[in-house]
């Protein structure tokens, strides 16, 4: 089946964001990461901003070295609280494009375009698909622009691999689609190490067999790859002809968190079941909490004897990480299951939905 996916990756991400709130050190070298100490300094490079990578510097490059090769450059810590922060709000914004996402990394997702290919296979519709990736490529990187004041780079192709290696052909700042057509050219002159999945050893070793290039590996049989790399040997020459059938992962969106209690024997006894019910109200509490979600809706459900089962829910004006709020509302439903009904209960339960993503609610004042 044709895919067409877009893979997105932010521009010297750290650096480009610090560099937007400190608008003085436009057009300076600078660098995120541990402290240099005037080069004593130990720990690693984060990123580097295009600047200070003219001086060779570069992610993971002892910081002590980074500062000798431009003790000018601005050093600074990392802080990676706004660094989330931008990365939540760019990967909310990208989410509108496709309904399938893989967020790859803090700075890096994948999105499936294939819907624009509509069923009629054929050359000129795949053109007109990839013009119109094209444009949406377009699009997205004006939105993040206008809106986060951030440059990053797209590459779109027929797969991962191909999109990936399209981005990184033209960063910073760039935008290329490779159609299927181009794919085989595209790669082929490329070293082997631009291909994702070799790292050092394994070019070294492909290397020491003669094989330079990405079209270098299409000469060996799959039999002999096989031999020297293991399964991974399957996957390289498959690639190697531009070939990538790795489907994106995407995670599922909560659409709501729930637990229940029942109890052992059917009870009237207050004590008892509140106890159980403020238990309920901590477990799904940590639950909104390790997810960065804030509520609106709050559901109680109450069993009573004989499997008559009823439910109340309450819907805030606003959304909410706030534990008194939902330990409040929560407790004050189950009240008027109670004071309504005489029968003796037999389970108790929470459920919280109609979720907003903490990072992508600008009108969350606390939480
Ligand atoms: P990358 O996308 O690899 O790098 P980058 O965005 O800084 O630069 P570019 O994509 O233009 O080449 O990584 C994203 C962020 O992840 C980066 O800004 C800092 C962080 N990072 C580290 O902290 N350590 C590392 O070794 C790498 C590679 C990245
Ligand atoms: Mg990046």
């Amino acid at each position: 089946m044709e895919r067409i996916i877009l893979h997105i990756d932010m521009d010297a991400f750290f650096a480009q964001i610090e560099e937007r709130e400190n608008p003085q050190f436009k057009g300076k070298p600078i660098v995120i990461g541990a402290d240099p100490k005037n080069g004593k300094g130990r720990g690693v490079v984060s990123t580097a901003n295009y600047e200070a990578r003219k001086h060779g510097i570069h992610s993971a490059m002892p910081i002590s070295w980074a500062w000798r090769a431009c003790p000018e450059a601005i050093f600074l810590p990392v802080n990676m609280a706004l660094y989330e922060r931008a990365s939540g709000k760019i990967m909310g914004l990208i989410s509108k494009y496709s309904s399938s996402v893989e967020k790859r990394s803090v700075d890096e997702a994948y999105l499936d375009l294939s819907s624009l290919l509509n069923r009629k296979p054929g050359k000129q519709n795949l053109e007109a698909a990839y013009k119109k990736a094209e444009e949406i490529a377009k699009k997205i990187k004006k939105e993040i622009l206008k809106k986060e004041k951030l440059p990053c780079t797209i590459g779109i192709g027929p797969n991962k691999m191909i999109a990936k290696m399209a981005t990184n052909s033209v960063k910073p700042n760039g935008l290329i689609a490779i159609s299927p057509e181009k794919v085989k050219e595209f790669i082929g002159p490329q070293d082997t190490r631009k291909m994702p999945g070799i790292g050092p050893k394994t070019a070294e070793q492909l290397k020491k067999m003669g094989v330079n290039t990405i079209s270098d590996i299409r000469n060996f049989s799959e039999d002999l790859l096989v031999e020297k790399f293991g399964i991974m040997g399957e996957t390289i020459l498959k690639r190697a002809f531009g070939i990538d059938e790795e489907e994106l992962i995407t995670e599922e969106e909560i659409k709501s968190i729930g637990k229940e209690h029942t109890f052992e024997k059917d009870t009237r006894d207050a004590e008892e079941i509140f106890t159980a019910f403020e238990k309920i109200i901590k477990g799904v509490y940590e639950e909104v909490k390790e997810n960065h979600l804030l509520f609106r809706c709050i559901t109680v459900i109450c069993r009573f004897s004989g499997f008559e089962t009823h439910t109340k829910a309450k819907s805030l004006k606003q959304a909410t990480a706030d534990y008194s709020v939902l330990n409040r509302e929560a407790k004050k439903l189950l009240l008027r299951f109670l004071v309504k009904n005489f029968k003796k209960v037999r389970l108790v339960g929470l459920r919280l939905s109609s979720f907003v993503d903490k990072q992508d609610d600008k009108t969350a004042g606390r939480g």
